[in-house]
């Protein structure tokens, strides 16, 4: 008897961890602001833990582009080149938009196996670039699988602004889903104080609509999660909707 509460303990404590520390697609730019004196970005992508900086396999995403004022779409997938974050496999480019406005770059992964979910993960990546102050239509869907609309400017915000935004789900706001955020603790400072501080969760109300406050600077990722009608590969398949937002 003695054995098997020791045993179920043991699983428990592996599944409380397993839950703690959340994977996230990122899609993290070394600027969130193009101006005179810095007139090229260079994003890095990756699928990780944020704020405990463990790193996982991202396989060549199937799908890497830039959507110019919401619109134009332009495919970048043959520009990335092979590097590593957290010790894996990771990709990066870099970009010189040739006129003001806004940039949003997406990345859509190849589905994850997670065998310790028994699921695949597909998150949608992206993260809003304003060049030379001409981001102004920021509130716009750009018709993606699954992707969150920002109700705060995704750019240009201050460590202790709102970040609020609507889950979106085949082109209709998702109420009552599942956000979780992270902050990316690039240089380690940051500590959870215990397990579940490591990711943050709100839920979105029943308009999708989900709100946290960013207490420190630095790169902030929400992921709305859902789960796709389909199964991929005989699993269930969690939609991610991610997008970062940089606080200074
Ligand atoms: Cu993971």
């Amino acid at each position: 008897m003695k054995k098997l509460t020791f045993a179920l303990a043991v699983f428990c404590v592996a599944l409380f961890a397993g839950q703690a520390s959340a994977h996230f697609g990122m899609l993290i730019p070394d600027t969130d602001e193009l101006s005179q004196d810095k007139r090229t970005v260079e994003l890095t992508l990756s699928f990780s833990h944020p704020f405990e900086g463990q790193g996982m396999e991202l396989e060549k995403p199937a799908a890497f582009f830039v959507a110019v004022n919401n619109e134009q779409k332009v495919d970048l997938l043959s520009s990335l080149t092979k590097t590593e974050v957290m010790g894996h496999t990771a990709w990066k480019t870099s970009f010189t938009p040739k006129a003001p406005g806004m940039y949003t770059f997406v990345f859509d992964p190849v589905p994850y196996k997670e065998d310790a979910e028994n699921n695949y993960i597909r998150h949608i990546t992206k993260v809003v670039i304003d060049a030379y102050g001409e981001g102004e239509e920021w509130n716009t869907p750009l018709g993606l699988d699954t992707e969150i609309v920002p109700l705060t400017r995704p750019f240009g915000n201050y460590a202790g602004n709102v970040f609020q935004g609507v889950v979106m789900l085949d082109g209709k706001p998702a109420p009552y889903t599942r956000v979780e955020v992270e902050y990316y603790n690039k240089d380690g400072k940051r500590q959870a104080p215990n397990e579940r501080m490591v990711t943050q969760e709100v839920l979105a109300d029943g308009q999708g609509v989900f709100t946290f406050v960013c207490p420190w600077k630095g790169w902030w990722g929400f992921a709305g999660l859902n789960t796709a009608e389909q199964p991929y590969e005989g699993r269930e398949l969690e939609m991610g909707a991610v997008i970062w937002v940089n606080m200074q």
